[in-house]
């Protein structure tokens, strides 16, 4: 495969799993992260592999299943930490939390409105068009998300203005615990977005290898054509819908298909192929430095304030932005000459 750096594509994909996976173990019974966080165990793959791609100034707004795409966008990882434990260093100043979660330096941005970040990517894919800048915008949301009108307003919207964002719904079958098949007649959201004229594709995790390539491809169709594309992916979340604890008790779902996903889980795969390049002793050099990143994030955060309540309200950005906005807020595209329905008489 060509152009593959298995090295950094593991590492990306071994730092989103364990990230998870300490925050799992540190969230009880320390109980000191007070905000809810929608683990994304399992569904590593897609931003590790977008991650390869990015470019410093492409936009990634993802919905409240968010950190492997905050970490995707090469964002610290003890920035993400800190704000997860409500303190001033942390990305947001500590008052945002998970389902907020933005980096404003990576171009990284989340919100909990159930594909509002969808319609939000349109924003800044126009802005980047209206600026002759050659960035595109990465929109994330899940199934659940697809079931808002708001999302085939946007892709109406991208579709006639030719913007290029790449619209990805992670279908990992379920919307909290409602199955796909009891909310939608027809689950294939790639059709639905293809109706309205854009390229559409639907991806599976069964090989990372395969799946890196795909995207590639999509990545160089976008910025090439400068037009949206749609993607649905295939994945499966281990973890339960929000929080670190187990929610098998809810019977919506079986230990049998938990442990089918578990067993083609992409990161093992992507280990797998590593293996057969580098010594198992470098692997373990890598990890062992991310679990320590990881660990340093979490010391540096249980000793860092809280934010002062005064330095919050600053983070109005009606203030600081308003100028910019206003300089940007001229019509443009709409056509403005477009006649007054005039009545004729009766
Ligand atoms: C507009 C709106 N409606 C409802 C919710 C409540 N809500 C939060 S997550 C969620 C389910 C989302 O499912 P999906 O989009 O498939 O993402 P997943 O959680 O499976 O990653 C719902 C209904 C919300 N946040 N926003």
């Amino acid at each position: 495969m060509q152009n593959i750096n298995l090295v950094n594509l593991y590492k990306k994909i071994y730092q989103i799993r364990k990230t998870q996976e300490i925050l799992i173990e540190e969230y009880h019974p320390a109980d000191e992260m007070r905000c809810p966080i929608h683990f994304c165990l399992g569904q590593e793959l897609t931003p590790s592999v977008i991650s390869q791609f990015l470019k410093k100034d492409d936009n990634i707004l993802s919905h409240h299943r968010s950190h492997g795409y905050y970490l995707a966008s090469g964002a610290p990882v003890e920035e993400m930490i800190c704000e997860f434990y409500g303190k001033e260093n942390g990305s947001n100043g500590g008052v945002a939390g998970s389902q907020e979660l933005s980096n404003e330096k990576y171009n990284f941005y989340s919100g909990t409105i159930l594909s509002g970040m969808f319609a939000m990517a349109n924003g800044t894919a126009f802005a980047d068009q209206y600026l002759s800048k050659n960035n595109i915008s990465i929109a994330v949301i899940g199934d659940g998300g697809m079931e808002e009108g708001i999302v085939y307003e946007t892709i109406n919207l991208a579709a006639i203005l030719n913007l290029p964002t790449i619209f990805i719904c992670e279908n990992n079958l379920f919307s909290v615990h409602s199955h796909i098949k009891t909310r939608n007649k027809i689950t294939n959201f790639y059709k639905k977005a293809e109706s309205f004229g854009i390229k559409s594709i639907k991806l599976n995790q069964e090989n990372p290898l395969i799946f890196f390539q795909k995207f590639k491809n999509i990545f160089e169709y976008c910025k090439k054509n400068k037009k949206p594309i749609f993607v649905e992916v295939d994945t499966y979340r281990f973890g339960s819908h929000v929080g670190p604890e187990n929610d098998l008790h809810m019977n919506y779902r079986s230990d049998i298909e938990i442990k089918k996903w578990r067993k083609k889980d992409p990161v093992l795969k992507i280990r797998n192929f590593l293996s057969k390049k580098i010594t198992d002793l470098k692997i373990k050099k890598y990890e062992y430095e991310i679990n320590n990143s990881i660990y340093k994030g979490i010391e540096l955060a249980k000793k860092s304030n809280f934010p002062k309540f005064k330095k919050v309200l600053e983070n109005n950005f009606q203030k600081n932005k308003y100028k910019k906005l206003k300089k940007i807020n001229k019509p443009t595209f709409f056509d403005t000459k477009q006649n007054e329905t005039k009545l004729n008489p009766y």
